[in-house]
């Protein structure tokens, strides 16, 4: 297995659900984490509850230049990124396409695809030429079915499977591994956001069944990571055992 400790890991999104689970779980194991999200007092505080070596990066994904130079800024001791979970995301509405919003359209294509390339194109060279790395992507079932009125979401979430196995492709002749953990429904801010605020609405998508928690899916971050070097987990689908499918969700109300 790898060791993870002293590991240099980037993970976008970390203020929230998911990808504050996986930064908890990779300081807990002993690696120096770079905590990335625009909201910067939210990883101020986990970075102090955390205590270790953790570094804050504010950061908007969306903004090319702003990621190039935020990445250029890193303190000493923190460029060589050896793990990159490219983590940040969003869904916005839950409409028909015919009925959709140009905004949350552009929030998600921006943020699911755009931002991960941005982030992706500025660290992977550095990985390349020190010969080691992993980038991990968070996508989703959705990147794997469709479902009704998923239509721009799931989307993005196919076009995350693509690049991961575009990255794998381009990256075979390197050490440099590329996984993509595809997560079920996962109670965090998700919904929260989806539904712009709506936390009412965001609550009925997880009652009824036990969802699984962000820590479900740190686990299986963190346990991909350390697999050895010469072992790339390429793809894992981590659902609810009430979830069968993207549209079958055994609900007891
Ligand atoms: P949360 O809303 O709880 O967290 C989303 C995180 O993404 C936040 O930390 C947010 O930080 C960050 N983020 C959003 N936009 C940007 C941006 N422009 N720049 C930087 N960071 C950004 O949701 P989840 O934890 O559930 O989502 C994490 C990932 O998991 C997403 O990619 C999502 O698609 C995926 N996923 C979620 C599932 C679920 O059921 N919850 C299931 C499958 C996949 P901030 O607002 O501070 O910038
Ligand atoms: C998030 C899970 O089913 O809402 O990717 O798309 S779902």
């Amino acid at each position: 297995m790898v060791n993870i400790a002293g590991k240099v890991v980037l993970v976008t999104g970390a203020s929230s659900g998911i990808g504050e689970a996986i930064a908890r779980k990779f300081a807990e194991v002993g690696a120096r984490v770079i905590l990335a999200a625009r909201r910067a007092d939210r990883l101020n505080n986990l970075a102090l509850e955390l205590g270790g070596d953790c570094h804050v990066l504010e950061l908007n994904v969306r903004d090319r230049e702003a990621v190039n130079e935020a990445l250029d800024s890193l303190p000493k001791g923190w460029h060589e990124v050896d793990i990159l979970v490219n983590n940040a995301g969003l869904s916005r509405g839950l409409d028909k396409l015919h009925e959709g919003s140009f905004e949350g359209w552009e929030d998600m294509i921006d943020t699911n695809v755009k931002g991960l390339l941005w982030v992706s194109r500025a660290v992977l060279p550095g990985m390349v030429k020190r010969g080691r790395g992993h980038v991990i992507n968070i996508g989703s079932i959705a990147g794997h079915e469709v479902y009704p009125a998923g239509n721009v979401y799931c989307a993005t979430k196919h076009a995350v499977d693509a690049l991961t196995k575009g990255m794998r492709l381009d990256l075979v002749e390197t050490p440099v591994r590329v996984s993509t953990v595809d997560p079920g429904l996962v109670e965090t801010e998700f919904s929260e956001v989806r539904f712009y605020g709506n936390s009412d609405r965001a609550k009925t998508v997880y009652q009824g069944y036990k969802p699984l928690e962000g820590r479900d899916i740190a686990e299986a971050v963190v346990w991909l990571a350390a697999q050895p070097e010469h072992v790339t987990i390429a793809q894992m689908t981590v659902l609810p055992t009430a979830q069968a499918s993207a549209t079958v969700l055994h609900k007891k109300l």
